[in-house]
């Protein structure tokens, strides 16, 4: 088929080609087969890049192991510089940035632009915590002795991104790592290569200029499992950072433990917005509306479950089921549009058999419901559904803008049904009682990593440990103190005196 790649101007302005190398370790290359990527808004293809094979792969980590020690030793803060330009270069090219993510993954250009904001922003972040960040001095109980931390870097490390924030999850991973004094290589989604292609060009220009070893931030792109498969086995790298499916994340997850290699898993999510009776209505169903039909439902952080407290329940349906109906679905490139196409046609599969199994269950579609396939694009109709909250399709995340409506009776009752799913990723509770809201975030409430009172499911910001518990992985990635993970801990106790007291007052002699 005939490449777009001309219809889309802004591609030029990042440097993205009718055919493009995949490969980087400071230098564009690839010798792997082609493949091309596609507009979900229409399934045409975009443009062609040449992945990478498994010697282009170890011909990556031999670059980037020859940029340790100089890296290494290059201070904190100073890594922190490089990762202030990297933001700000990324930040001139928001605009265009913003429309490659709407183009090759689908969703709406103000996500889009949101998405680069959010690679901006942990720059920034990040840069700011180069200077402050540190291990600890302890007591010793032994006089004239120093107890105290310290933070070196991991070395290598990979990271894989899902498709659905092909740009910002890079740079969560990419902004903290770089300032620790690690070398990484990334693998994004393939179907958002050309994103990964355009940040890595972005970022290229930056190290060159920096004068900083470029094979720091190394880039593989390639059809199939098999780059992410030597990615997950190599025991040079540290540690792997994976986000996406909860059942690939399994595999991840036994593959780089039995190495003793670290993970960061940032894993499904079944995520549940409730609506308690003293809400504010009117605030609580337009978190719903953003939380559940945002970037077409296939956010991590999507809402998939709004349970009502049943004396608002009425006018909430009815509120939403309305509001539904004047969403304007179409290209996410065309402003006023609030609902992009899925981002493949597998996901359409799983949308329409995801209604079928939902019915079968019990579940009845009050609003949506219809593949839309719109201009040969993956365009559905977001959906909400009534079900009970515990047939078995409720506890699954299907990555697709379907919302479950469940009724509750009281506070307990609602938190009971947020927990009792496998995911724990993130939670909002609606409500004007102060008493809920800390009990909502206190060890009874919400088993999420996220968990918040009037504010969606989604859209968080990157000053907060981001991730979740259970089958979400355990991760935290973006602020707190995420950074530790890319580091490796030493206690170093310090005697400074002439004596050789022992620990536990031991007398050895
Ligand atoms: C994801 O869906 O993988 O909180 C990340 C949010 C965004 C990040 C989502 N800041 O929705």
């Amino acid at each position: 088929a005939e490449l777009t790649f001309k219809d889309y101007p802004f591609l030029k302005e990042l440097g993205i080609e009718e055919e493009n190398e995949g490969v980087y370790d400071g230098e564009w290359f690839g010798s792997g087969e082609y493949f091309t990527t596609v507009n979900p808004a229409n399934n045409k293809p975009i443009a062609r890049i040449r992945g990478g094979t498994a010697a282009d792969y170890e011909r990556c980590i031999k670059s980037m192991q020859a940029t340790t020690v100089e890296w290494q030793a290059t201070p904190m803060p100073k890594r922190g510089e490089l990762v202030r330009a990297i933001g700000q270069e990324v930040q001139k090219f928001i605009e265009p940035l913003g429309k490659l993510v709407s183009l090759e993954m689908g969703k709406i250009l103000v996500e889009g632009r949101g998405e680069v904001q959010e690679f901006v922003d942990i720059c920034d972040m990040a840069q700011g915590m180069s200077r402050t960040i540190g291990g600890q001095v302890l007591p010793s109980e032994r006089p004239e002795h120093f107890m105290l931390e310290n933070w070196n870097p991991l070395g290598l490390i990979g990271v894989i991104t899902a498709f659905n924030f092909p740009m910002a999850v890079c740079g969560w991973n990419a902004a903290l790592s770089l300032i620790c004094g690690n070398a990484q290589i990334w693998k994004g989604a393939t179907t958002t290569s050309l994103c990964s292609i355009a940040i890595t060009k972005i970022v290229d220009r930056v190290l060159k200029k920096m004068n900083v070893p470029p094979a720091i931030f190394s880039l593989i792109c390639g059809p199939g499992r098999s780059i992410g498969e030597l990615l997950i086995q190599d025991k040079r790298l540290a540690l792997v950072s994976f986000t996406g499916s909860t059942n690939i994340g399994t595999r991840v997850s036994t593959s780089v433990h039995s190495r003793f290699g670290r993970t960061i898993l940032e894993l499904g999510g079944n995520n549940a917005l409730i609506i308690m009776d003293d809400a504010d209505i009117d605030m609580a169903v337009r978190s719903a509306l953003f939380a559940a039909v945002g970037t077409c439902g296939q956010r991590c952080t999507t809402c998939r479950r709004l349970i009502v407290h049943e004396k608002v329940y009425d006018e909430v349906v009815d509120r939403l089921t309305r509001a539904y109906k004047t969403i304007k679905i179409g290209s996410p490139l065309e402003e006023g549009v609030l609902c992009g196409p899925l981002h493949t046609q597998s996901a359409v599969k799983e949308y329409t058999e995801g209604l079928k199994r939902i019915q079968s269950e019990g579940g009845k579609i009050i609003a949506g419901g219809n593949f839309l396939g719109t201009n040969g694009g993956n365009f559905v109709e977001p959906t909400i559904v009534t079900i009970e909250h515990d047939k078995p399709i409720v506890k699954e995340e299907l990555f697709v803008p379907i919302l479950y409506i469940i009724k509750c009776s009281s506070i307990e009752n609602a938190i009971l049904y947020n927990n009792e799913v496998p995911q724990g990723l993130s939670s909002s509770l609606f409500t004007r009682n102060v008493g809920n809201a800390f009990k909502w975030i206190g060890p009874s409430g919400s088993d999420c990593g996220i968990v918040n009172v009037n504010v969606p499911t989604n859209g968080a910001e990157v000053g907060g440990a981001f991730g979740g518990e259970k089958e979400t992985g355990g991760g935290r990635e973006s602020g707190g103190d995420s950074w530790k993970q890319y580091m490796r801990r030493v206690t170093s106790t310090i005697n400074y005196g002439k004596s050789l007291p022992l620990a536990q007052g031991i007398n050895f002699s």
